[in-house]
């Protein structure tokens, strides 16, 4: 049986008649619902609503359509031309150009206003210079391809003073789409390669120590920060070390580790290069600081760093936002579970004193319950460097 057959317009009356019915008991039982209480949860009621409403917009539609089609013929009957639906469909092509260029500026306008303010970092900078010029080139692109695109469309609808002309093929056209794409991609491609050799390619790679050297581990899901003491030296990591005192498995046979410190909020100081050494204990996180244009992964057994140089502090963003609450914050930018937007932490940019003073508050990571759990009593009394913690405290 044809579609035509299945659908008369008895068929759709009746139909129609069914969902109007529907829809008003629908709509009395949700005032009544409403009337009653609030129940939490997915509101079906309002979704059948909705559906309903879009099965009413395309019947309309449907209904002007025939109304058309009945005028079309009515028109040619007279022995007139009727509508030319050529013209109709190019004037809506303009129509979806025109409305669509709207919404690419409505989009710029309103989310453009979203966008993340200035790197707050020396690297940033120059992902920031990589991320205007792909996003100009591409964007110029775009606009110019979609306004050919329909114009064309328009300027070339059907007419029958006109033949088509049949191209099977055209060298120069192929080698002008083929060449000038692969120049542009080549340019951003070696662009992105040197930036991104410019911000990894920093002196520790070559090994010189960094100014800050913090440990950042993810776990799920949170972030476990770890600062040098006083010796400016991490102590080595152990997997196999991990307990229930012992999170991050910190070996204190490594007399580096000794007085290492734990921290809640990540204080660096501001135009100083900060060693982030970053893993994971359990699934692949990935640190991610969107103000200083910092993201890598942190993966499991695979050691890794990120170093920059924060630029602006939090008090001067904090000016420069118009907002006395902002923070910078590590985010974690792997959908590593449930619980992902969870794993975030205050990030706070201050100046060297103010960062010499929050250090020397920090407490050590060896808590005397981790002592009692390492038999770790006689180390500690013996130690120097602990000795100069106490003295910090
Ligand atoms: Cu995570």
């Amino acid at each position: 049986m044809g579609f035509k057959q299945l659908i008369d317009s008895k068929k759709m009356l009746s139909l129609l008649a069914v969902l109007m019915l529907t829809g008003t008991n629908m709509v009395m039982a949700q005032a009544a619902a409403t009337a009653t209480e609030e129940k939490p949860g997915v509101d079906w009621l309002s979704v059948s609503y909705y559906i309903l409403l879009f099965v009413l917009a395309c019947i309309a539609v449907a209904v002007v359509g025939k109304i058309l089609r009945v005028y079309d013929l009515s028109q040619k009957i007279q022995g007139k031309a009727g509508i030319n639906w050529n013209t109709v469909m190019a004037v809506l092509f303009i129509g979806f150009l025109l409305a669509g260029l709207a919404g690419v500026y409505w989009s710029f306008t309103v989310h453009g206003n979203m966008i993340l303010p200035g790197a707050a970092s020396l690297h940033g900078v120059k992902i920031d210079a990589m991320f205007w010029t792909t996003t100009s080139i591409t964007m110029v692109v775009f606009v110019l391809t979609q306004i050919l695109l329909f114009t064309f469309v328009f300027i070339y609808k059907y007419s029958p003073k006109r033949r088509a002309y049949f191209l099977p093929h055209n060298n120069t056209i192929e080698k002008v789409w083929t060449i000038a794409p692969a120049i542009v991609l080549t340019v951003l491609v070696i662009f992105g390669f040197f930036t991104w050799q410019e911000v990894t390619n920093s002196a520790d790679a070559k090994g010189e120590p960094a100014s800050i050297n913090v440990d950042i581990t993810g776990e799920q899901f949170a972030w476990n920060l770890r600062y040098p003491g006083p010796d400016g030296l991490l102590g080595k990591k152990n997997y196999k070390l991990i307990s229930g005192a012992n999170k991050l498995g910190i070996d204190f046979n490594d007399k580096n580790s000794l007085d290492d410190l734990k921290a809640d909020t990540m204080v660096i100081p501001v135009n100083k290069s900060v060693r982030l050494n970053i893993s994971s204990k359990d699934i692949i996180h990935s640190v991610y600081m969107p103000h200083f244009r910092v993201q890598l992964n942190a993966v499991p057994g695979l050691p890794t760093f990120f170093k920059f140089t924060p630029t602006v502090t939090t008090e001067q963003m904090r000016n420069k936002l118009e907002n006395p609450e902002f923070e910078y914050l590590v985010y974690c930018n792997k959908i590593c579970g449930a619980s992902h937007y969870n794993m975030q932490k205050v990030v706070r940019v201050v100046s060297e004193a103010e960062y010499a003073q929050w250090l020397a508050k920090q407490q050590p990571y060896l808590t005397p319950a981790l002592r009692t759990e390492l038999k770790l009593a006689e180390v500690s009394n013996n130690n120097n460097s602990t000795k100069r913690l106490a003295l910090n405290n």
